[in-house]
């Protein structure tokens, strides 16, 4: 037993309770002692609501110092936080609420601020054991049906302490950070690795590619997915003297073409350091912070993390496309209440299967090929086909649909759908999108399809699967043209 990873950000904290922690649009800043007393306020409003140590709290909040310090009064209390991304409907959330059985659920900021105002600082740590769980982070599922990948405080304490070290954070950093906190990439890479060091945050309450240019002079490091840097390359000061303090331009949770990553350095000087991850595992590889960062690859397994690509009948191979594996304290120990789904995701012999197809080479750099499954990963976000899918049958006018992600200038890959109406009614609609009203209202609307195509029939094989290959070589350019 130990006092958990809370534990270890607080030991980081105190000699720097002065330092500014988090400084917020127009200005304002609050310390690290500030966060330590409001998440110990937290922690007492939790207790007094009934929540207590192995307890999970949903939170789907907005971006704010609050929702941090709810996470960090979370931690402090033993119980387990379980963020949702603010874009999902209600339908969505009760479906992770039900799975979840939370203690607390929070989604209305004004009552988080009046519940941490009105309560004592309750200033203990509850121990924890690096076993028990800390997180729950949804993902979802080839089957429709979302999964709670688990994280323990072992698992955050040592991704945490393994990146720091890689990426050489120090007290003296001041990182930009413009990502949603509901994911892992926003709330564990990012503040995880700036708290163990005390560094100051310029919190963005979202990604806006201006605000986001105009705060960059005054950061060392920032993080963001492909789709922020594509963004930001549109932008003509997006240039080496707005980079002059940055040491460190960070790339995660899609995959960065070489292309902008080339254009990236050309403009600004900084060659992206572009690393590899998911929920279930936090951080898997990285680019060197030393050494050659090599455009279109993730680069080497983190230390302590072993990364290994096996072939369909599972032995390990170099040079060749197969099956990512991982193992290492890093991965978590599987997903919430799922142990046939857990048992899925392992070997027999204890590795985590990722999910992806791809290739060490025989230094052991990893480059990332594709997916065994058809999830598409739009502007960083996951988004599996069979959700929206089963939305679009629903529809009467439906008779089948195939969504496929697509090249895309700005998300990476988007969402498409094709839909084959029923006999009779409106075939010929060239605004499928219209004809399909309100079907894809409980739908998160980042799933939505970006364009609906209207076929007579979607290509199949002789064992009746749909051939989403075939969809996505024929309308490789629906996005690009
Ligand atoms: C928003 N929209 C999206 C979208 N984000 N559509 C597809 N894909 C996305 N990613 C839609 C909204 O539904 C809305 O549609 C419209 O775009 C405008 O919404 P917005 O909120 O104003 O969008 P914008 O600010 O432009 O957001 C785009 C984005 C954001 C790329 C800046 O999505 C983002 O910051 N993504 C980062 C995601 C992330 O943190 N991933 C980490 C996962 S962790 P409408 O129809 O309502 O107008 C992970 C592990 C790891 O993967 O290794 O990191």
């Amino acid at each position: 037993m130990d006092d958990g990873f809370f534990g270890l950000l607080q030991r980081r904290f105190e000699p720097a309770l002065h330092r500014p922690f988090l400084r917020v649009s127009g200005g304002a800043t609050i310390t690290y002692g500030d966060i330590d007393e409001r998440s110990a306020r937290a922690a007492g409003w939790l207790r007094n609501e009934g929540v207590s140590a192995g307890d999970r709290v949903v939170a789907q909040l907005p971006k704010s110092i609050d929702s941090v310090a709810l996470y960090l009064g979370v931690l402090r209390l033993g119980a387990v936080y379980v963020p949702l991304n603010t874009a999902y409907t209600p339908t969505e959330v009760d479906w992770f609420v039900a799975d979840a059985e939370p203690a607390a659920v929070l989604r209305d900021e004004a009552s988080l601020a009046e519940g941490l105002d009105g309560s004592q600082p309750v200033p203990e740590v509850v121990e924890r054991s690096p076993g028990d769980l800390a997180a729950l982070v949804y993902t979802s599922g080839t089957t429709g049906r979302p999964k709670g990948a688990m994280l323990t405080h072992g698992n955050l304490s040592s991704n945490a302490l393994t990146l720091s070290r890689a990426w050489a954070f120090g007290p003296g950093d001041v990182l930009l950070h413009a990502l949603p906190i509901f994911h892992v990439h926003g709330l564990m890479v990012a503040l995880h690795t700036t708290m163990l060091n005390a560094c100051e945050v310029i919190f963005l309450e979202r990604f806006d590619a201006g605000e986001v240019l105009s705060n960059l002079p005054g950061a060392t490091v920032m993080m963001g997915v492909p789709t922020h840097y594509g963004r930001l390359m549109a932008l003509d000061g997006f240039d080496e003297a707005a980079c002059s303090r940055v040491r460190l331009l960070i790339s995660g949770s899609a995959p960065m073409t070489a292309e902008l990553h080339r254009s990236v350095a050309r403009r600004t000087g900084c060659e992206v350091l572009e690393r590899y991850g998911m929920s279930e595992t936090l951080m898997i590889t990285s680019n060197p912070y030393d050494g050659r960062r090599v455009a279109g690859t993730v680069g080497f397994g983190l230390p302590g993390v072993e990364v290994r690509v096996c072939g369909e009948d599972g032995t390990p191979m170099v040079d060749r496309a197969g099956m990512v594996q991982v193992r290492g304290p890093n991965v978590g120990p599987g997903y919430w209440r799922r142990p046939d789904a857990t048992a899925e995701s392992r070997t027999a012999d204890g590795w985590f299967v990722t999910g992806d197809v791809g290739r060490l080479d025989g230094d052991g750099r990893l480059t990332l090929e594709g997916r065994v499954s058809d999830m598409i990963i739009s502007g960083g976000l996951n988004v599996y086909p069979i959700e929206v899918e089963q939305a679009l049958d629903a529809h009467p006018a439906v008779a089948e649909s195939a969504v496929v992600g697509l090249p895309h200038p700005d998300l990476g890959e988007a969402v498409a759908a094709f839909v084959v109406p029923e006999p009779g009614l409106d075939a010929a609609s060239d605004e499928p999108a219209s004809m399909l009203g309100g079907t894809l209202d409980d739908v998160a609307r980042f799933k939505h399809p970006k364009r609906f195509v209207t076929v007579g029939q979607l290509p199949r094989n002789a064992m009746g699967k749909v051939l989403k290959a075939e969809l996505r070589a024929e309308f490789a350019d629906l996005f690009l043209g």
